[in-house]
């Protein structure tokens, strides 16, 4: 696909706003959707609508197209399997791919322990069944959330999500056993590593207390919550509390993982090893697969036949992670992500020095971010945040907006995205940010 910003219609276009009108016919209105236009095809660094609209792509999918959506080795992989087969069922005759996917999991993931991997298909499911194996594994109930973290959208997982509105509203009652303590959020607590992880300590203790703890659950760098990277130690500080009072440390790669964060999973910049790593997004290509890799006497510890479902693991999938994770290899996609971020972080922290409401530049690799705040009060801007996403969307740019205020605006590029449309995507959203009044 031709990479580069083609606007032929406003944005939306006439297509576009047949289908929405279509679409408000159709589909629950519960199910939100960041920009109104439709996706016709997508690759390198751009999706173009079905009004012939090229946009250049700073979202990926939500953190999931990491090798570009449509990747050729993906396509190729994906093709050839579908005219295999589209699906026995692992647990009626299994394949290889799968152990495939499973033996590049244990060989990737931080720590050189022995590893056993299980795939499922949404990360949800995977963050489930990672609670699944802690509470089966430790013989304890309780689950430790932080603030500001992001898990799913199912009963146990939206528990486990912090932000009420739109997550968790109207379904409750929750699940129960999940308890919150304080995240690291540097820019908002001001505290070191170590003063937030004895505040996190405190509450785990007072209020649940270690020896009831199955598991830590916690993101690296926090996603949906604000792409929040913790204060240094923090992480590892709270890794080694955790192995000294018998809790498993499950870290949530989900939004982070495969070469995302400039490091292939975001606990390596800590020097963290967690028990269990849940994974989703980026491992597949865009093809829906989720997995649990850890310690092998953790996820053994869990009876025959306790792990499964129908679709966990579909060979389409196991295909597509196969040729998604050799090309992060091949193509050196951790390099590409750390030379995103020297080129997205000189130009984000250049603007924040003539614009006091840039609050915060930060993140790593390809997952970077500002949060936008009034200069005055310092409190959170989330209608110049949503201003500044709708002014990039309208002249051709996918930016995604996060935070538990919504008032952060995310980078998340294809690794695969040039340099020149990556520096004029990021003008857009720079321009629409000095548009605003205020
Ligand atoms: N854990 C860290 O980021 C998904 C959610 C978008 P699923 N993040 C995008 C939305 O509004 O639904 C996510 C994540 C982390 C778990 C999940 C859940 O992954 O594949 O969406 O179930």
């Amino acid at each position: 696909m031709a990479q580069r910003r083609v606007l032929r219609t406003a944005i939306p276009g006439p297509r576009s706003l047949a289908l929405a009108e279509r679409r408000a016919a159709a589909v629950s209105a519960a199910v939100a959707s960041t920009m109104p236009v439709y996706a016709a095809r997508a690759g390198g660094g751009v999706v173009e609508d079905v009004d012939g609209n090229v946009l250049i792509d700073l979202g990926s999918g939500i953190a999931v197209t990491s090798v570009g959506s449509a990747a050729p080795r993906v396509v190729e992989a994906v093709r050839a399997q579908v005219e295999a087969f589209t699906h026995t069922c692992f647990m009626v005759t299994p394949y290889e791919s799968y152990v495939a996917v499973a033996e590049e999991l244990a060989r990737l993931t931080p720590g050189d322990h022995a590893k056993r991997t299980a795939l499922f298909t949404s990360g949800a499911e995977a963050v489930e069944n990672a609670v699944k194996v802690a509470r089966a594994a430790t013989g304890r109930a309780a689950v430790v959330v932080v603030d500001h973290a992001y898990h799913g959208r199912t009963t146990l997982t939206m528990t486990m999500t912090a932000k009420v509105a739109p997550y968790k509203q109207g379904f409750g009652p929750f699940a129960p056993e999940v308890y919150r303590a304080s995240a690291s959020y540097p820019f908002r607590d001001g505290l070191t590593g170590e003063e937030a992880l004895a505040r996190t300590v405190a509450t785990i203790t007072t209020q649940v207390g270690a020896a009831n703890v199955a598991a830590v659950v916690i993101e690296p760098i926090q996603g949906e919550g604000g792409f929040i990277v913790p204060a240094p130690g923090f992480l590892a500080g709270l890794a080694r509390w955790c192995r000294d009072h018998g809790v498993l440390l499950v870290a949530d790669e989900i939004q982070t993982g495969f070469a995302r964060t400039g490091a292939m999973f975001a606990c390596e910049h800590e020097g963290v090893v967690p028990d269990l790593v849940t994974m989703a997004k980026g491992i597949a290509g865009g093809l829906p697969l989720s997995a649990v890799t850890g310690r092998a006497e953790l996820m053994d510890a869990v009876g025959p036949g306790g792990l499964g479902g129908t679709y966990g693991g579909n060979p389409l999938a196991c295909a597509a992670a196969l040729a998604t994770l050799r090309t992060y290899e091949e193509d050196d996609l951790v390099g590409a992500a750390r030379a995103i971020e020297r080129l997205v972080l000189d130009r984000l922290r250049a603007a924040q020095a003539g614009d006091p409401r840039i609050g915060d530049v930060r993140g790593r690799g390809a997952m970077l971010a500002v949060e936008l705040v009034d200069p005055t009060t310092g409190a959170p801007d989330a209608a110049l945040t949503r201003a500044v996403a709708q002014a990039a969307h309208r002249a051709g740019v996918i930016v995604l907006t996060c935070g538990t205020d919504g008032n952060v605006l995310r980078l998340l590029p294809p690794l695969t995205i040039g340099p020149d449309l990556l520096a004029e995507g990021l003008d857009v959203v720079l321009d629409a940010l000095a548009a605003q009044p205020g």
